[in-house]
């Protein structure tokens, strides 16, 4: 699939409207070609892999919102050369004003019909990196309306810094809800995603997205970006430890990022 390989060049009012907004829709970053020959490779990757067991009442407001899939790129090859893809790191580095990209890792987040919200967040949270330039790619495999769990931004909360110190849950929705309310951050939900059109969204800008009404499973890849040249931060919760263990390889605070799970893209 040599296709992947084009390079995307963005014009200056989309990486200017990125550092000011904190997120970015960029239609067509994947063409139908390309769409067609991984989804199958990926839909295939998340059945192997999806740890996910319980039956959706079973879960808790987190569990209920997705199916989480992670580092699909580890597991299988095909999969892999889209992770590594080297137009999706471009259009990330070009967004975040970098030369060089290092991957964090790749998740599939498939909202089941019937599947349950994302409450508001912020990704930073979770990740024991020392910089505020990272970066997450958002592709639907689907065309996908909101009503099936559209990711929406809070446009500026980037530049706030990381606002409560809380996890996806209900009580981050609401926090987070009454933050938004009162900073009166500009929402933005596309209308409507094709397969293939990307968003990019920074790791602190405050995000969310409805339930999935429909009777069809909202099907995304994600992929998650840091700056070359980041260091591993102290981790501030059980999860950012985590997180230093699975993808930096347990690497020491202070050091640079860059285990073999992190190549420069
Ligand atoms: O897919 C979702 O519903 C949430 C996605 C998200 O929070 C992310 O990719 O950072």
């Amino acid at each position: 699939m040599q296709s992947l390989q084009q390079k995307v060049i963005l014009d200056k009012e989309t990486t200017h409207a990125y550092q000011q907004n904190g997120y970015a829709l960029i239609k067509n970053l994947a063409t139908a070609d390309e769409i067609t020959h991984y989804r199958p490779l990926i839909l295939d990757a998340v059945k192997k892999l999806n740890p996910e067991v319980r039956k959706m009442e079973d879960r808790d407001t987190y569990g209920k919102a997705f199916l989480q899939t992670m580092n699909l790129w580890e597991e299988d090859e095909q999969v892999k050369e889209f992770t590594l893809d080297k137009k999706f790191a471009s259009v990330a580095a070009q967004l975040m004003g970098v030369e060089k990209v290092r991957l964090y890792h790749d998740q599939a987040l498939f909202k089941e019909a019937g599947g349950g919200f994302t409450p508001w967040h912020q990704d930073q949270y979770y990740w024991p990196l020392n910089t505020k330039n990272t970066i997450t790619m958002w592709m639907p495999l689907i065309d996908i309306t909101p009503g099936m769990g559209m990711l929406t931004f809070a446009g500026g909360s980037h530049k706030d810094g990381l606002v409560k110190n809380l996890e996806i849950s209900d009580e981050s929705e609401k926090a987070l809800d009454e933050h938004v309310a009162q900073k009166k951050y500009p929402v933005f939900m596309p209308s409507q995603m094709n397969a293939g059109d990307a968003t990019f969204h920074a790791g602190l800008t405050l995000h969310k997205a409805p339930g999935n009404s429909s009777s069809i499973m909202r099907e995304v890849m994600t992929i998650i970006y840091f700056a070359d040249g980041t260091e591993v931060a102290p981790p501030i919760n059980e999860w950012q430890e985590k997180d230093r263990q699975r993808w930096l390889l347990g690497l020491a605070n202070g050091t640079l990022a860059a285990s073999r799970l992190n190549p420069v893209l």
